[in-house]
């Protein structure tokens, strides 16, 4: 029943007391423990929309279960499932969400699984950045959550794995480790690592360090930003998309985005200051800096509904071109404003969260696609929004509904809520498959056939659904943003001195 998820999902461990070494801190429940604290208020009932997330997430999770169990990604069409690490990699994402859904019985299996069938020793080779944010962050998520010590002893044994990316020429990672031999390597095609990728870790090494002593995680990372902080070729605070492990330098020059391998550089910067205590003041100088440089360089108006928007700048020339990816913004700023950053990002958070919208909205399944144009001069009969037929998939991305759920916890305002809902039910539309899972598709103009990619992403489950079971939420505990961080695929981990 409902109350019955109410009160289970109450066992949390507070983040500040989490501050302790973990052999002093953690009782060893074998599963997540009931005991109720004593400030725990009343739990706030769950609504009608988040039991429509409930419904849709145990929809995915069957299809998961059914025909993906233990595999990384269901195939829910063809009823079988790809591998990329050969890690669980959709059931770790879920854990947390599980645990914030109140899915006890769900969220106990997937615990087995861990517990009985997860082995990192295993020769295998992952990206670094996609199993620290996927893996390393749900794993510490969930044992911030549960308060269960087998998922901070699995997240040790990932982190340590993953250390051998950082022995470069440079101490700038390479983008794969094989975790099994314990040797990394760059792509095979060059020895650039992707901006985004290398600075979109911090929290999560950060975080282990702290929960284990072991300095050695702190250090690789902070190294990474510390030397990204004073390298030159920038533009106003912007970064190019890559860098190259052997002489530490940008490559790629000229080329400015908030998209693809850029995106989470600029997440990241204001979240490890939030992390630390808002005391590490070239991280903020950083976020500060950029900010002003997307600003400067990249916001445009589209006609006719003058929508403001993030474009791109290759070698001094506009592109009006903007990536799903780039509304995670909205949130971002936000975030920073609720944290005393300057009000003019809250202004301009309210301004690209109604552009991020109108890319569902103008298009004919209520769903965004992959990448859009905005028109910049006024045409008849031409919306503001404009897709090539190569962008127009969808991949059940969780951007624009994360931003949707900062924005309702900061102001209030319910149409961020119904905008969500709008988005819940096109998915549930044109992206839900009747025997189980969700699919992403290749053709968000087409409602009579979007034509189902046969794969449901591992972040539909650990972000998108999640976002939206928040932002349908009243109760500002439920993940509270002055004692918690999201990483960048929406794992919570705790801000180290809480507001
Ligand atoms: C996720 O893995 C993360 O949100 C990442 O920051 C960007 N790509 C996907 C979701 O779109």
């Amino acid at each position: 029943t409902v109350s019955c998820i109410c009160s289970w999902r109450g066992a949390v461990i507070e983040p500040d007391q989490s501050t302790e070494s973990p052999s002093s801190k953690v009782t060893k429940p074998e599963k997540p423990s009931f005991v109720e604290t004593e400030d725990q208020k009343e739990p706030v009932p769950i609504n009608e929309r988040q039991l429509a997330v409930i419904e849709a997430f145990r929809h995915a999770w069957k299809g998961y279960k059914d025909f993906a169990w233990g595999h990384d990604e269901l195939k829910p069409l063809s009823k079988s499932y790809s591998e990329w690490f050969g890690l669980g990699l959709t059931l770790i994402d879920a854990l947390d969400t599980m645990w914030i859904l109140g899915l006890k019985e769900e969220f106990e299996e997937a615990r087995k699984w861990v517990a009985n069938d997860l082995v990192f020793d295993k020769n295998v080779d992952v990206n670094l950045f996609e199993s620290t944010i996927r893996i390393l962050g749900g794993l510490l998520s969930t044992y911030h959550l549960s308060g269960d010590s087998l998922f901070l002893e699995k997240a040790k044994d990932i982190g340590n794995r993953l250390m051998p990316a950082f022995r470069t020429p440079s101490k700038i990672p390479y983008s794969d480790v094989n975790i099994g031999r314990g040797t990394a390597h760059p792509p095979r095609w060059t020895s650039d690592s992707t901006v985004a990728e290398v600075t979109s870790i911090q929290l999560e090494f950060r975080e282990l360090s702290r929960l284990t002593g072991d300095e050695r995680f702190q250090k690789a990372v902070d190294e990474v930003m510390k030397h990204v902080h004073i390298l030159s070729g920038k533009n106003d605070g912007l970064v190019p998309m890559f860098i190259n492990t052997n002489s530490g330098q940008f490559t790629h020059l000229g080329v400015y985005t908030l998209g693809a391998r850029a995106d989470s550089y600029y997440e990241y910067l204001l979240k490890q200051w939030i992390q630390g205590g808002k005391k590490e003041n070239e991280l903020l100088e950083d976020y500060m800096r950029a900010i002003e440089g997307v600003k400067k360089h990249l916001l445009q108006r589209s006609e006719p509904k003058k929508l403001t928007f993030v474009g791109e700048l290759a070698h001094g020339h506009f592109s009006a071109k903007m990536d799903h990816l780039v509304c995670f913004l909205p949130g971002t700023l936000a975030l920073g404003a609720h944290n005393g950053l300057a009000a003019d990002h809250m202004k301009l958070a309210e301004t690209l969260i109604e552009t991020c919208y109108q890319m569902y909205a103008q298009v004919e399944t209520g769903l965004s696609p992959e990448i859009v144009h905005f028109n910049l001069r006024a045409q008849k009969g031409h919306k503001d929004v404009e897709i090539k037929p190569a962008d127009r998939h969808n991949l059940l991305r969780p951007e624009t509904v994360e931003s949707l759920f900062y924005m309702y916890r900061f102001t209030g305002d319910k149409k961020y809520q119904d905008w969500g809902w709008e988005i819940l039910q096109n998915f549930n539309r044109y992206t839900r498959v009747p025997t189980g899972g969700y699919t992403s598709i290749n053709n968000v103009q087409n409602p009579s056939n979007p034509e189902p990619r046969d794969k449901m992403e591992s972040f539909f489950l650990g972000e998108t659904l999640k976002y939206m079971f928040l932002l349908f939420s009243d109760d500002i505990d439920l993940i509270n943003l002055d004692k918690y961080i999201f990483n960048t695929e929406a794992h919570p981990l705790p801000i180290w001195v809480p507001a």
